[in-house]
Parts: C-alpha cells; structure tokens; sequence
C-alpha cells in the first residue's frame, strides 16, 4: 500500500448529552439542558464514515472512552454518586468524539527522522476534556504501535493549551510530498478563551523535529474567538495545496498568506469574504467545518459539509458559485450530523486525519462497510435512545452506557488492550 489520508472518525459515544459545557462554544451553549438522542447521534456518525468509504476513501475509527471517567472523578476524591452536577457532567462527557482534538499529526515527509508522529492533545482549556487525553493516548498507542514507522507522544505540560489538529493545517503539492504545517494559535477572544497556546504549538513542532522554513505559527483572529471560532477549524481547513478560509479567520492575513506563498509556491488560497459570508453565518452554518478531501478518481477537491451549510442561503449561494468556478474544489456533499452540530462539532470535529499507509496501522481501528454494518448493530442495540442532563446520575442510564461499551470493545477484539 501506499501513503496516502485516512480519517479516524471518534465513534460517538453512549453518554452523548448536551450539559453545555464549553465556553464559547456558541451551539454547546444554546443547547445546553436540551435531550440529546445517543443513538440517533452514532449512527449519524458512522453514516458519514459510510458515505467518506463510498467516496473512495480510507476510513478509521477511534472508540468512545469509558464513562463516567472514574479514574478522573477517584483524583478528585469522589464518585459519580456523590460528585457535583457540573463536575458529574464533565466525567460523563462524549466530548472525545471530536477526534480532530485528540492529537497533533505530523506525516513522515515533514519530520526529521522520517516518521509520522503524533502528539495526543491535552485539551486543559475545558475541565470536561482535560481528562479525556489518558484514553486517547492508550488508543493512539495501539493503533499507531509500529515504532519503525510511527513516534506517539505524551501531552504538552499545563498550563499550556493544545487542542490537537483542530489548530493544525497541513498544505503540500500532494500528501505524500513534504509539506508546510501551519500551527494556528489564540491569545485573546474577547469574552471567550482561546484554547491553543503558540508555547504549546512551538513545543509539537520541535519534538515532531520539523523543519523550521516549513512550519509557521499564525495567530487566530480574536474577532473570531469571540464570534465564536473556538478552534480554527471552525473558520479554516487545508487540503493538500488548498487553503479554505475566512477573510476574518487570521490575525495578519497578509503575513500570513505571504509567508504560506513563499514556502509553498503552488499554494491555492480561497478566501470567503466577509461581505458574502459573515463570521456568524460561517460559525452557524459551519461551513469552514468540512472534510477537504481529494477524491481518488482524480475528480479534484469535495467539502464534506453539514447539512446546516445547505440551509443557510448566504453560504450555500456562495458554495454554488464557487463550485462553477470550476477551481480545485469542484463537489459539495452535506452530511447530516445534527446531533454533534448541537454540541459544536461538524463533520471535521468528527474526524482525525492522518496522512500514512494504512499497511503500518493496527487493523482493528480500520473499517469497511461490513465492519460499520456491525457497529451499527450494536449501537442500535445498545446505545440510549435519548439522555437528559439532569439524568446523568441514573444508575440504570449508567449501567447501560458501561454495557453499550464493553459489547462494542469487546466486538472490536481491543477488551484485551482497552480497560474500563
Ligand atoms: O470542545 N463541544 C466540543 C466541540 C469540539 C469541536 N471540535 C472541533 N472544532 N474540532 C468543544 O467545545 C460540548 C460538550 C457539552 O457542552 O456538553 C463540547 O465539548
């Protein structure tokens, strides 16, 4: 096989509710107290893992973690019984769904000793996902164990904030070929924090050994921090040598844009103005929260986009022109994942995209269609139909969110590996 992208989705997990925790996470608060629908949520998901594998693609997956997390509530001197609502809700989190903040990932033609690495994400911002980086990094672990081909890193220490690829864009001629990673960091966002650190950023790059001329550190906007942009994801996606992009995304566009030019001549940058597109609308409809895939046929660029961009006529209208433009990007298709939109995470917050072969990666967190079939069968099994927050103490809702997992990882033969 060869090197080429393969998206790990993070299955949604059987706790999904909206306890609207993450501030400045504009959906996480709006819908905060709301019932959020469990099943309807995963299936959604591996849904849009089907759609990717039709499109040609190579698709992985990432497990739920067990909740609630009683590792993390024990350090804390109590148990999901006696814990505090706020901090109840924080153990019993979903929130490890958004693979794109689970790690940093570097492919092997970037990095110094040929290597793809990867840095797992210590999240420290939000309380909720502070605690989720131990099981993602015992995931990360097994999948990516082949040490010849593959460096996994421990988090960046506190108090410096990394949120993992969601901060992270990757631009080159092709996927294969050396490429210009571009870290994309906060400092202010009126109101709302900015979750990523350039000390944490600078920290990723230097242990990924990456070469300085091709890594930039570019600040984000604090107009779309505090419009909502939590992460750049939100207002931004590469692929290969296309830049996506709002106008209002960066805090030196032109520096930025020059920079990205001079490292990478080939670079294409498409840039939604604000007149046509505004940063509410953007994070609204979370147009820029799309997969930019290539499609294998050698049928240019897709934005994979939430069906939520379709119904939001400023955006739509200007994906439409776009694609008659006939550019790089030449497909759009909407995908509905309306239960991960409620909580802030489109279709690109689902997934965690690594550029490698898939040969050198552990064969139990790649899937086909068969492998979803069966998943989808347990979650329709097992999963709850509907959650409400002030229910996240229920023994019996409890007891069937720890059943639900152990059938699946038991399903996925990882019940020798993975412990509750
Ligand atoms: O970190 N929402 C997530 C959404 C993450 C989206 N990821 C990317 N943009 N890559 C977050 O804010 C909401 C949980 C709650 O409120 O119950 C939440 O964690």
């Amino acid at each position: 096989m060869s090197v080429r992208e393969i998206n790990f989705d993070g299955i949604i997990g059987p706790s999904h509710n909206y306890a609207g925790l993450s501030l400045g996470n504009l959906a996480s608060a709006r819908n905060a107290g709301g019932v959020s629908h469990p099943r309807a949520a995963a299936l959604q998901g591996l849904e849009k893992m089907r759609g990717n594998i039709r499109l040609g693609l190579t698709q992985g997956i990432f497990l739920p973690q067990w909740r609630p997390d009683v590792a993390w509530l024990t350090k804390l001197g109590t148990d999901v019984g006696n814990a505090e609502p706020h901090i109840r809700a924080a153990a019993m989190s979903a929130s490890s769904m958004w693979a794109a903040n689970a790690a940093t990932i570097s492919p092997a033609s970037d990095t110094a000793d040929g290597r793809t690495h990867l840095t797992v994400a210590n999240l420290v911002t939000m309380p909720h996902r502070s605690h989720e980086w131990p099981q993602t990094l015992a995931q990360l672990r097994i999948a990516f164990s082949d040490s010849r081909a593959f460096a996994v890193h421990d988090p960046v220490p506190a108090p410096f904030g990394d949120e993992g690829a969601a901060n992270h864009m990757r631009l080159a001629q092709s996927h294969g070929e050396a490429g210009v990673e571009v870290f994309v960091y906060g400092r202010a966002g009126g109101a709302f924090p900015a979750r990523q650190h350039v000390e944490a950023s600078k920290a990723i790059a230097r242990n990924h050994g990456l070469d300085p001329a091709r890594t930039l550190f570019v600040e984000q906007s604090e107009a779309a921090i505090a419009a909502g942009a939590f992460h750049n994801d939100v207002v931004a996606v590469a692929n290969e040598h296309v830049l996506f992009a709002h106008e209002q995304a960066f805090a030196d566009k032109a520096t930025f844009y020059a920079d990205l030019r001079a490292a990478l001549p080939c670079v294409e940058i498409v840039e939604v103005p604000a007149s046509a597109v505004s940063l509410s609308d953007a994070i609204k409809s979370y147009l820029f929260n799309a997969q930019l895939v290539t499609l294998p046929d050698g049928d240019g660029m897709a934005l994979i986009l939430p069906t939520e961009a379709q119904e939001t006529p400023a955006v739509w209208q200007w994906l439409e022109q776009m694609i008659a433009g006939n550019g790089s990007i030449r497909r759009l298709v909407p995908v509905d994942v309306r239960q991960s939109m409620a909580n802030g995470g489109g279709p690109a917050c689902l997934r965690l995209r690594v550029v490698a072969d898939p040969a050198d990666i552990d064969p139990r967190f790649l899937v086909d269609e068969a492998r979803l079939d069966d998943i989808a069968q347990i979650v329709s099994q097992y999963w709850p139909l509907s959650i409400e927050p002030q229910d996240l103490g229920d023994t019996r809702l409890i007891a069937r969110i720890e059943q639900s997992w152990l059938t699946l990882v038991d399903h996925l033969q990882l019940s020798g590996d993975l412990s509750p």
